[in-house]
């Protein structure tokens, strides 16, 4: 916690999540171009309409990921030690990891995530429908490092990070991830990933623009959160959503746009936008096979195999742990 938000814990009684995002705001609605982090998406209003965002007709990487873990899950249990520790960074809907738990005979689940309710819901569930499987869950940001069960030490392990979450992080911060897992994972590990990819600029932007205006609802709902939990005054209708595709850094962006020239008050402190001014609040990279492979290898993992779709949409990788 930085010295601004431990201020802000004791003046308010924040507990430790909110006061890290009182200080993250205030940080980021400060910068000379704001900006606010796409992990504050996640409230339950926003889990939810992400979960529809996953249903739109122009949003295709949930689908298409699905369709290749569907379609490879053989494949992809045939290379993967049997008995391992399947270990998910970040937990959302249980229908992907069940692919592989249904194919392959896995010694325990892992699911990590720094929401802890959310995760204990779905290991129940988990539990039910897989009696024979150890749940072990772990509440914790999977961006830093974190310790897994010592009951596992001397299982096989596996990674899983599915959705192109990945495309959240920069380059750099995307390198930093996969060197992260390499360490927690240890000597031999393997991880299944899955990489959104590049394509036809106007099916991205549909994805990111869909005519039902979910999307828009996502994105102006953190501006509804920082109301809500850190008593801004945000009027969204005095926002409006736009997202972008930025060629040269092969990545959409998402931005709140202010219709006018208005002030906004969160936490005791005033912030002043122009008309047209952004707050950026999403980047989702787009990676070619070759780029993420390139990525990989100089991150400490060596590309095994990449599955696509037939119309190479969306990629999934498995990785070996370099020595
Ligand atoms: C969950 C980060 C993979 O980037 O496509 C969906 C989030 N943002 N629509 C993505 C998102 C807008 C999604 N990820």
């Amino acid at each position: 916690m930085n010295v601004h938000a431990s201020a802000l814990a004791k003046a308010h009684r924040f507990d430790e999540q909110t006061s890290a995002f009182a200080g993250d705001v205030l940080d980021d609605l400060s910068q000379h171009r704001k900006r606010l982090s796409p992990k504050y998406f996640y409230d339950a209003a926003g889990s939810e309409l992400f979960e529809q965002i996953t249903l739109l007709p122009e949003y295709y990487p949930t689908r298409t990921e699905l369709g290749i873990l569907r379609d490879r899950c053989g494949a992809i249990s045939a290379i993967l030690p049997e008995g391992a520790a399947l270990v998910e960074f970040g937990a959302g809907a249980t229908t992907k990891v069940r692919l592989l738990l249904n194919e392959c005979a896995f010694g325990a689940y892992v699911p990590v995530d720094i929401s802890g309710d959310f995760l204990k819901a779905q290991a129940d569930a988990l539990r039910q429908d897989f009696p024979a499987l150890a749940v072990y869950p772990v509440t914790a940001d999977f961006t830093a490092p974190f310790a897994l069960p010592e009951a596992l030490a001397d299982l096989p392990k596996v990674g899983f990070f599915p959705g192109s979450t990945l495309g959240n992080f920069e380059p750099h911060e995307a390198c930093g991830f996969l060197r992260s897992a390499r360490d927690i994972l240890g000597r031999d590990a393997q991880m299944v990933i899955g990489v959104d990819l590049e394509k036809d600029e106007r099916v991205l932007y549909e994805a990111y623009n869909d005519k039902a205006g979910v999307t828009a609802r996502f994105n102006l709902n953190v501006l509804h959160r920082i109301n809500r939990e850190l008593g801004g005054n945000f009027d969204l209708s005095a926002f409006i959503h736009r997202a972008i595709y930025n060629r040269d850094r092969h990545r959409i962006e998402m931005h709140l746009i202010s219709r006018m020239a208005q002030t906004v008050r969160v936490l005791g402190h005033s912030f002043s936008f122009r008309a047209g001014e952004s707050i950026h609040t999403e980047n989702s990279y787009k990676y070619s096979i070759e780029r993420f492979t390139a990525m990989a290898r100089g991150s400490g993992w060596t590309p095994r195999e990449s599955w696509t779709d037939a119309a190479g949409m969306f990629s999934v990788h498995a990785l070996v742990a370099s020595d």
